[in-house]
């Protein structure tokens, strides 16, 4: 396929409320999309990259940098047979994985539509629905948090995740198993400790956790196998695992038993199915990690999800968990099951609502050959 015209844009989202983990709080959502077009057909995909530099040294601002000056001048007019090319095409751009998945989602989704075949086909996908779980922010108080999951629980959701920091953690999560002593349950600390603390999460293996997700530093691989020695609860990577051979690693150190793979921190499809396959072949269960997307990259997670190895119930739940309106014309829901049906219609099998995204977008640049 031939990379004929290709639109960056940003738009701005407010939360319905703001979301916070260890790392600070998120009022509003600034979102880059990007729109390939060729012969007509467009393919769409979002960039996951957060505002400020919190989560992993990635911003908007870095990624549309990336994908303004790096990216997409090379790429226009180009000829690419097919997107599991790109990567090998612009390796030599160090990480900027969010800027380059991206990308590499959208020349998926065109490929798709070009196709006029759904998506998760085309990247081997073979599960027809997927199980979806929520995450859920540092609240104010306890209350909050508990009314919070009592909510989601009646949506039918099939596993909570709470955001837990220093002075928000085992008193919290004692408080949920007293009041729901059954249900699946995770804590995800998003870097906030150190093996200091090892004493302290020790504590939580008494709670039956399904999993405590990136307890220590936001790039480590080797502390996390000293820490998964001395507790019973499995630890997930999220942050840490930005590629396969990241992955590689932990599960031969044994740093963790369960992986979180999340589209945009892994580079893309390409990257995140060698992970997925690795972790398969191993008996390693994965799940579909989010990262606040609005309906553009929800659709992709849950083409994502439908690969055989996302055993375990993703953060991929409703738009209207987040947004009063989503930049898809439906909006993602989630069955009482706490399930989502995988689309059976071309590419990502939600449409993009381009008017609403208009009208949302804060700035936006056109590449087409000739005016890179
Ligand atoms: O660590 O999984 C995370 C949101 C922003 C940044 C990091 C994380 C998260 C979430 C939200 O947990 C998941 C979602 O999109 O629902
Ligand atoms: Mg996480």
């Amino acid at each position: 396929m031939k990379i004929e015209r290709v639109t960056l844009r940003e738009i701005s989202l407010p939360l319905i409320h703001y979301f916070e983990t260890s790392f600070g709080r998120t009022d509003v959502r600034r979102i880059l999309l990007l729109q390939f077009q060729t012969d007509g057909v467009s393919g769409w995909s979002e960039c996951t990259s957060p505002e400020g530099p919190y989560y992993s040294h990635e911003t908007v601002e870095t990624s549309w940098n990336v994908i303004e000056n790096f990216i997409l001048p090379y790429l226009i007019g180009k000829e690419l047979e097919h997107p599991s090319r790109l990567p090998r095409e612009i390796e030599q751009i160090r990480g900027h994985n969010m800027a380059k998945g991206a990308v590499e989602a959208g020349l998926w989704e065109l490929h798709a539509r070009l196709l006029a075949r759904p998506l998760h086909q085309l990247i081997g996908g073979t599960l027809a629905r997927i199980d979806c779980g929520v995450s859920i922010g540092i609240q104010e108080n306890i209350d909050i948090l508990l009314a919070k999951i009592e909510k989601e629980l009646s949506a039918g959701y099939r596993k909570i995740k709470v955001k837990i920091k220093p002075g928000w953690d085992v008193e919290v999560v004692r408080a949920i198993r007293r009041r729901y002593p059954e249900i699946p349950l995770m804590a995800d600390a998003n870097s906030a400790y150190t093996l200091k603390d090892v004493e302290l999460l020790r504590q939580l293996d008494e709670f039956d956790l399904l999993m405590i997700e990136q307890p220590l530093r936001y790039d480590d691989i080797f502390e996390h196998s000293q820490l998964q020695g001395s507790l019973r609860t499995p630890i997930c990577l999220d942050e840490s695992i930005k590629s396969y051979f990241d992955a590689k690693a932990a599960l031969t150190l044994g740093s963790c038993r369960v992986i979180n793979i999340k589209l945009g921190r892994v580079g893309g499809f390409a990257q995140a199915k060698r992970i997925h396959d690795l972790c398969f072949a191993q008996g390693i269960p994965v799940w579909c990690g989010g990262m606040l997307e609005s309906g553009v990259g929800r659709a992709h997670n849950i083409a994502l999800s439908s690969l055989p190895g996302f055993t375990i119930p993703g953060d991929v739940s409703a738009s209207k968990r987040y947004y009063r309106r989503d930049t898809t014309t439906r909006p993602v829901e989630v069955t009482a099951q706490g399930q989502i049906d995988v689309p059976q219609g071309p590419g990502m099998g939600f449409e993009p609502d381009t008017d609403f995204i208009e009208s949302v977008t804060t700035r936006s640049r056109e590449f087409k050959p000739g005016n890179r």
